[in-house]
């Protein structure tokens, strides 16, 4: 029988500064992932965009150290909907950003449906701020602080229960520029990092392996939430805040590869694609080349 996947588009750009980012759910599918997902055997549902609207002006819109709060936690709430609906169907969620504080209704919608959901967090960022820790006042910074119940009410209470996830249950993959609070929150609640150090020193099948024995056995489904900045800007250019000495293309396929060999993934989003920033869609076309191979794209 084949097997569904439903993709939900959210053009959100309110939760970092760098206008365009709102235009990543269009770079992908101009970049033909419904296509090159079809090629695979899976039947594709692609549900549009999640309608975001005009925001008000940014003062009347944040609180304090949260800059659009009240549209962010809005949309978070709608998506959250859609992507409950989408797991109650039996279909995989497939969520195309959009900056990173999508992920907070994302999880909304999944979690409920898993009794120890797990996370691999791909980024080169902790996105483990609160509004006392962020330099930035940016929500795509505190999305993964979210779910697991850290930060403001209206963004850890979205769909009515907190927290989304155990901090025991995530890894954090790629990570190379964390605030200090986050650092003190990864200690605190023991979260599972591996820096470029260790995907240096250790290489990536083995970071991704450990990754897999690390949540297989306390884990009843896996999120994959993958910023394109924790690649290298090289080979994904079109993202609001690069940092250098990111994950290779390559290195990210094989990732990709080992986790669908896995079967772990339950549901996955791809963030933070800028196309104003690209050059020539290559950021999206990453996306799509390594979503190829989350669903099983082979080479021969
Ligand atoms: N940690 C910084 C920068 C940042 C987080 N996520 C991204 N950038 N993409 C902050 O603003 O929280
Ligand atoms: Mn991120
Ligand atoms: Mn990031």
């Amino acid at each position: 029988m084949k097997k569904h996947i439903s993709i939900i588009g959210v053009p959100m750009d309110l939760g970092q500064s760098r206008r365009g980012v709102d235009m990543g759910p269009s770079a992908i599918r101009y970049a033909g992932v419904v296509e090159r997902l079809e090629k695979l055997d899976y039947e594709i549902h692609d549900k549009g965009d999640i309608e975001i609207g005009r925001p008000g002006k940014e003062e009347e819109d944040s609180d304090g150290n949260l800059k659009y709060l009240k549209a962010v936690s809005k949309a978070s709430e709608e998506l959250a909907v859609a992507v409950n609906k989408v797991v109650e169907s039996g279909s995989f969620p497939l969520i195309l950003g959009g900056d990173h504080s999508i992920a907070i209704g994302t999880l909304a919608g999944v979690s409920k449906h898993y009794k120890n959901l797990g996370v691999i967090w791909y980024d080169a960022h902790g996105d483990l701020n609160t509004c006392e820790t962020s330099p930035s006042g940016n929500i795509h910074g505190m999305p993964l602080a979210v779910s697991i119940g850290v930060g403001h009410s209206e963004l850890t209470n979205i769909a009515n229960y907190i927290p989304k996830v155990k901090p025991e249950n995530i890894v954090i993959i790629g990570a190379r520029s964390l605030d200090e609070g986050e650092k003190e929150l990864i200690r605190e609640k023991g979260i599972k990092v591996y820096t470029m150090h260790e995907i240096d020193r250790l290489g990536m099948t083995k970071v991704m392996e450990e990754s897999v024995a690390y949540l297989k056995d306390k884990t009843d489904g896996v999120h994959l939430s993958l910023d394109l900045d924790g690649l290298d800007p090289s080979d994904a250019p079109g993202v609001g805040t690069p940092v250098l000495g990111g994950i290779s293309y390559r290195e990210s396929h094989l990732a990709m590869e080992i986790l669908e060999e896995s079967k772990l993934i339950t549901s996955a989003e791809f963030v933070e694609v800028n196309p104003i920033l690209d050059e020539r869609n290559k950021t999206a076309t990453v996306a799509v080349a390594l979503m190829g191979s989350l669903f099983g794209e082979k080479l021969l």
